[in-house]
């Protein structure tokens, strides 16, 4: 089993802390997406979205997105789970993990792509389309995030992580998230009080420190 990898690319990180998190090993080639590697062979045809990270087993069978190859390597490696232990934890993590990709994770990537000039000519991942960078994408990402961590603040008043008393997944998609809104300078801290106490002590553990 190969992990390609990049290791400033913030999904390729999330792949990272979840084999730290459960003290896993995996054999890693970088692939160097800044410089457009993604898109030469063989890696263009291993990977048809053009981005890192991505899993190639020894049967050559490639399974990309970062929450597949994670939720590949738990049924491998359940302990210590991060998926949840039994139908309705998983059930839980899940619900949280998609809510926070599709309510936050992905507006917020959109805001920071049609953002930061870095990411002129390359506002959606693994193109090189020539789109240009909107603006009221930025405003309309921020917005929906606002509305995430309205619901996610009074959960984390009462709660250690996201889905309950340990760390899942869910908290992996939501640090990275928090990140990213970083590069938008928005206040956190004032309005989610408790977002910032998660985000601060996610930041603290060797899983992210040893990034
Ligand atoms: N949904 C995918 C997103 C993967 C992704 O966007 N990866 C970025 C790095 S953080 C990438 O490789 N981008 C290359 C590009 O945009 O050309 C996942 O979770 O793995």
């Amino acid at each position: 089993m190969k992990l390609y990898d990049f290791p400033p690319a913030a999904n390729a990180q999330r792949v990272r802390v979840f084999l730290a998190e459960k003290g896993l090993e995996v054999p890693t080639v970088e692939l160097n997406v800044r410089d457009g590697e993604q898109y030469k062979e063989p890696f263009a045809s291993m990977n048809p979205f053009n981005c890192v990270p991505f899993l190639e087993l020894d049967d050559g069978t490639v399974i990309a997105e970062s929450v597949s190859v994670c939720r590949y390597l738990e049924e491998l490696h359940p302990e210590p789970s991060l998926f949840g232990r039994n139908a309705e934890e998983r059930a839980i993590v899940d619900m949280w993990n998609r809510r926070i990709e599709i309510d936050g994770f992905m507006p917020i990537l959109h805001a920071v792509r049609n953002h930061v000039p870095f990411f002129k000519g390359r506002v959606i991942p693994g193109t090189r389309s020539e789109l240009p960078q909107l603006p009221p994408i930025v405003e309309r990402g921020k917005d929906m995030l606002k509305v995430l961590l309205g619901r996610i603040d009074p959960k984390l008043a009462k709660s250690e992580f996201i889905a309950g008393p340990a760390i899942s997944i869910a908290d992996i998609t939501g640090y990275f998230m928090m990140n990213m809104a970083k590069a938008l300078e928005m206040d956190i801290e004032g309005p989610y009080p408790n977002v910032y106490r998660w985000h601060q002590a996610l930041s603290e553990r060797p899983s992210i420190q040893n990034l």
